[in-house]
């Protein structure tokens, strides 16, 4: 069974359980279909390892960021495919990634 999407409702109330992530438009659907945060470390091989890290968790909860890697920056839009938009899916990755910085 597809998980499904977040109300407007649930994404009010989990948005300030996690700093840094602001809404953003997912590939699917408009505003509120995915979030994003920004992540700057002080190299390359920083924000690469912090990627590995991710990685790692994202495979063992089949659960995948859309991101981007440019030297020292990193960024991460959470979406879920098979909602179409968040899910707790989303929300659960965010919470990870935020202990992994
Ligand atoms: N990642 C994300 N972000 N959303 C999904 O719906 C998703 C995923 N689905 N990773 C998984 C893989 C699914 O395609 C596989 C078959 O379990």
């Amino acid at each position: 069974m597809p998980i499904p999407r977040l109300s407007a409702a649930e994404i009010a109330d989990a948005l300030p359980g996690l700093p840094g992530w602001a809404l953003a438009g997912g590939k699917f659907d408009g505003e509120g279909a995915a979030i994003h945060r920004s992540f700057a470390f002080a190299d390359f091989a920083e924000a690469f390892a912090f990627m590995t890290r991710v990685a790692l968790v994202a495979e063992k909860a089949d659960h995948h960021p859309e991101w981007s890697n440019v030297w020292n920056r990193v960024e991460i839009t959470l979406t879920t495919h098979d909602a179409g938009g968040l899910s707790t899916r989303d929300v659960d990755l965010a919470r990870v990634i935020a202990e992994m910085v």
